[in-house]
C-alpha cells in the first residue's frame, strides 16, 4: 500500500533515488532562498525541496521528478529534491478558506460546505478511512458467521418504524416514502430460506429536530437472523461483529486514528461487553445522576442524559466503553417485538436490546413476533387493525421461522470511535433540514 513518505525515504536508501511523485501542494515554506513544498497524496504528506521559487498555488495539482535524500527534519527522514515540475491542475489562489488550517478552527458548516476541499485535510480524511474500514469488516465478519449480503429497495409504500418520520415521494401517479429500516425486507429474506442476511444502505428518517446525534440520511449496518431464542443470540452475535470492527480498525487504522487522538476498545471488553435489564438501568441512570450531580434524579426513562449515566456505570463498573440493556418494556417498542415470558402470564417486557457505546446509543434490535396468530391477537392491544399489515401477514402465514435482528448506526459508530461532537462530521454529504447541498 502507498505510504509517501516511506516510498521517498526507500528510494533516498536504495541506489537509485530517482522518483517521480505527484499530488496536491499542501503547504510552501521559504527559507533562505530554498522552497519546502509539502506535497499531500492519498497517503499523507511529504516533502519536495525547490532550489528556485517554483510558482505554485496551495491545492495545486503537481508532478515532480527528482532526487529523494535523506534528511532527518523531513515528515518521514527523507525529502525529494526536484529537477522537473509539472502542473496537472493549477489552484485558482482565492480558496474559500484556509484548506491545509487546523479543521478544529474551521467552522463545521464551513467544513460541510466545501466537502471537495475539507476531506483534503488528513484529520478529516481519516474519518471517512476509518468508516470505510467500519463498513468493510462489518461486511467480513457477518460473512464469515454464514450471512449473506441483500440490497433492498429504499421506496417502500408504508413504514415500520412508526408514520410520522417518513419523507413522501411522488412515485407516478401516486405517493410512496423513503425506507426508514429494511426491517420488513431483512425479516422476509429469513423467512425465504436465505435465514441469515445482512444489508448496508441508507436510512432516511424525516425527523425535524437538529441534534448532534440525527441526521435525516444515515448509513444502517442491518442484521436478520433465523432461528435465535431470544435477543442475547443477537447481542452475542454484535459483540463478535463490533470486536472484529475494533481489530480491523486498530490494524488498518493506527495512523488515522492517531490523527485524533482515539483509540478503540480491546476486543477482550467488548465481548465482555455488560447486559442490563431495563428496569435496572433506568435505577443505575437514576443513581448515577444522584452522584452526579448530589440531588434527587429524574431518571424514568433511557433518554440520552441515561444513556451518558449508563455508560459512566459500565466504566467504572466493568472498564467497559460498551453496554447492553435489554429486556425493554412493551410499551416502548414496536407491536411486532417478541413478548418475553415473565412467568406470570404479562409477558410486559420484551425480547429487545439497545448498545450504548461511550454514552450513545448506536443500536436497536430485537427478536419479532414469528407466529401469525400471536401476531394477529398483539394488534388490537396496540390499536392497529390487521387490514393495514398485508405485507407481515403474508410473511409470517407460510413458515416463518422464529428470528431477530438489529441495526447499527453506522455515523454514530464513527463518531464515537473519534469522539466527534456532532454526528455531521461522520457523514460526507450530510441531510439535515437545511442543508441538501452539496
Ligand atoms: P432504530 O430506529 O433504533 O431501529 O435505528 C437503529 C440505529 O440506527 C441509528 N439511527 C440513526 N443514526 C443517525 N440519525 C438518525 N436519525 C438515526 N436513527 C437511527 C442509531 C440506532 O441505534 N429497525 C430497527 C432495527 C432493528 O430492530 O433491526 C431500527 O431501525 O444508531
Amino acid at each position: 500500500m502507498r505510504v509517501l513518505t516511506k516510498d521517498i525515504l526507500q528510494a533516498a536508501k536504495q541506489g537509485d533515488p530517482e522518483i517521480t511523485v505527484q499530488g496536491w501542494v499542501h503547504r510552501v515554506r521559504e527559507l533562505g532562498g530554498i522552497s519546502f513544498v509539502i506535497l499531500r497524496d492519498r497517503s499523507g504528506l511529504g516533502q519536495l525541496v525547490f532550489d528556485e521559487k517554483p510558482d505554485l498555488t496551495l491545492e495545486s495539482v503537481i508532478k515532480v521528478q527528482g532526487i529523494a535524500t535523506l534528511n532527518e527534519k523531513a515528515p518521514g527522514g527523507a525529502e525529494v529534491r526536484v529537477k522537473t515540475l509539472v502542473y496537472l491542475s493549477k489552484a485558482a489562489p482565492d480558496l474559500p478558506y484556509q484548506v491545509n488550517g487546523d479543521p478544529a478552527k474551521v467552522g463545521l458548516e464551513t467544513i460541510l460546505d466545501h466537502r471537495g476541499l475539507s476531506v483534503r485535510h488528513p484529520r478529516l480524511q481519516a474519518i471517512f478511512r476509518i468508516q470505510a474500514t467500519i463498513i468493510e469488516a462489518f461486511g467480513a465478519y457477518l460473512r464469515s458467521q454464514d450471512f449473506i449480503e441483500i440490497k433492498t429497495s429504499k421506496l417502500v409504500g408504508s413504514g415500520t418504524e412508526g408514520g410520522t418520520e417518513l419523507f413522501e415521494v411522488d412515485y407516478f401517479d401516486r405517493k410512496v416514502y423513503l425506507a426508514q429500516s429494511p426491517q420488513f425486507y431483512k425479516e422476509t429474506m429469513v423467512a425465504s430460506g436465505m435465514e441469515r442476511v445482512f444489508e448496508i444502505a441508507p436510512a432516511y428518517r424525516a425527523e425535524k429536530h437538529d441534534t448532534p446525534r440525527h441526521l435525516n440520511e444515515y448509513v444502517s449496518l442491518d442484521v436478520e437472523m433465523g432461528f435465535i431464542e431470544s435477543e442475547l443470540d443477537l447481542i452475542e452475535l454484535e459483540r463478535g461483529a463490533l470486536a472484529y470492527i475494533f481489530e480491523e480498525v486498530a490494524r488498518k487504522n493506527s495512523a488515522e486514528l492517531a490523527l485524533h487522538g482515539a483509540s478503540v476498545p480491546s476486543p477482550d471488553m467488548v465481548v465482555k461487553a455488560p447486559v442490563v435489564p431495563y428496569e435496572e438501568a433506568v435505577k443505575l441512570a437514576s443513581a448515577e445522576a444522584v452522584k452526579g450531580k448530589g440531588q434527587t434524579a429524574r431518571i424514568f426513562d433511557i433518554n440520552p442524559e441515561a444513556e451518558r449515566f449508563i455508560c459512566d456505570w459500565a466504566m467504572r463498573e466493568h472498564g467497559s466503553d460498551l453496554v447492553f440493556v435489554n429486556e425493554f418494556p412493551r410499551r416502548y417498542r414496536p407491536f411486532y417485538t417478541y413478548p418475553k415470558d415473565t412467568g406470570d402470564g404479562k409477558a410486559a417486557s420484551t425480547m429487545s436490546f439497545d448498545a450504548l457505546f461511550r454514552g450513545l446509543e448506536i443500536t436497536t434490535g430485537g427478536r419479532r413476533q414469528h407466529d401469525y396468530n400471536a401476531f394477529l391477537e398483539t394488534l388490537p392491544r396496540f390499536g392497529l387493525k390487521p387490514e393495514g399489515f398485508g405485507g407481515y401477514l403474508k410473511l409470517l402465514k407460510y413458515g416463518c421461522p422464529p428470528h431477530g435482528g438489529f441495526a447499527i448506526g453506522c455515523e454514530r459508530l464513527t463518531q464515537k470511535i473519534l469522539g466527534l461532537a456532532n454526528i455531521k462530521e461522520a457523514s460526507l454529504f450530510p441531510r439535515d433540514r437545511k442543508r441538501v447541498e452539496p
